[in-house]
């Protein structure tokens, strides 16, 4: 038996053919653009830093190398101020898997690594070089296995985010911790940052970086400690009177990328995203050096007294208090001496 076969008219039967091309060409590209999108390797990147920061514009180092070395392959989401997650709850949103990078304070990994607590410390690490040293060093190698093996992050470069000053409401007379008695020092939130601020002789009160320009301004907290270039960079300094050379910390971030992240890399995707992370943490260093040399005279011509206390003194009363602590107890054998003993 022979099948009926159904012939159109000319014009219908080309009309039929363009019609059912487009449609499959339609459903084609719904089924491939999806897949060729999904070949871009999200990068989401969460900082309580505000724009004008140089660790803030740094995260614009790292997405534009990774353009140049590997376009079209990441897409690298930049969120500041703590829009997307709040300062320090980073970590744990890498561990979920809601973000891929952040840069980590010493803090939030002694959470997790309480041997890192050791940088926590006032008067632990002499300067940037020093500090540059210890983390890409021995010391960096064996700290970051564990912060990797307990947090699930790798950290690809140290960031040097300032040394870190006091900076008050009201100018007062500070020569030695004693003239803070009574001061309401803002802290970031967690107990290592809260005993630094104890350890200088104020009473340490936590709050989050956003909310310390208001804290200033309405005088719910009398000072906050910061390196100079976040002074300015978040306009501490149109709502305080003084800032207080102490030095009392040389203070790390650490770009760290989630391994679940990471590891789905390929080994040239790899290194391109150190390369990157290492170029986004020598901008933000160099800049960050030469601001803060300069930064003296910015304060004083805003109307700042910039005053320098007996630091010696600060010194002594800040070891002595961490020594007779439990961090002393609890920072492995030797640690602090291998430290010191690295030039
Ligand atoms: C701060 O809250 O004082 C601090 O300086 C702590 C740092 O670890 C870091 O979180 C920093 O804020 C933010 O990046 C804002 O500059």
């Amino acid at each position: 038996m022979r099948v009926p076969t159904l012939v159109l008219p000319m014009s219908t039967s080309r009309h039929f053919q363009r019609r059912t091309l487009l449609t499959a060409a339609a459903a084609l590209s719904a089924l491939v653009l999806p897949a060729i999108a999904q070949t871009k390797t999200v990068l989401r990147i969460s900082t309580p830093a505000v724009p004008d920061a140089w660790h803030a514009k740094m995260w614009t180092v790292f997405k534009d190398a990774l353009e140049k070395s590997a376009p079209g392959e990441f897409d690298v989401q930049i969120n500041l101020n703590a829009s997307l997650f709040k300062q320090g709850a980073e970590p744990a949103a890498m561990a979920r898997g809601n973000l891929e990078l952040t840069s980590v304070s010493a803090a939030d990994i002694a959470k997790l690594v309480p041997d890192f607590s050791v940088f926590t410390a006032g008067y632990m690490l002499r300067d940037p070089a020093h500090q540059q040293k210890v983390f890409t060093g021995t010391i960096g190698a064996e700290l970051f296995k564990t912060v990797s093996d307990k947090m699930g992050i790798t950290v690809l470069s140290t960031c040097y985010l300032g040394t870190r000053q006091l900076n008050l409401r009201e100018a007062r007379k500070v020569q030695t911790p004693a003239d803070l008695k009574g001061v309401k020092l803002r802290m970031p939130g967690s107990k290592d940052w809260l005993f630094l601020g104890n350890a200088l002789g104020a009473t340490a009160t936590p709050l989050a970086f956003g909310e310390v320009y208001l804290g200033l301004k309405t005088g719910t907290i009398d000072g906050q400690d910061n390196p100079l270039p976040s002074v300015r960079a978040a306009k501490f300094y149109e709502v305080t009177q003084q800032i207080v050379l102490t030095g009392h910390l040389v203070d790390s971030l650490f770009i760290a990328i989630s391994n679940k992240s990471f590891d789905a890399l390929s080994a040239a995707q790899k290194q391109k995203v150190r390369a990157a992370a290492q170029a986004a943490a020598s901008y933000n260093n160099d800049n960050t050096v030469r601001e803060e040399a300069q930064l003296v005279e910015f304060f004083k011509k805003q109307g700042l007294q910039v005053s320098t206390p007996d630091v010696a003194a600060f010194r002594k009363s800040v070891q002595a208090t961490y020594q007779a602590s439990d961090y002393a107890k609890t920072w492995p054998a030797g640690l602090v001496d291998r430290i010191n003993a690295t030039r």
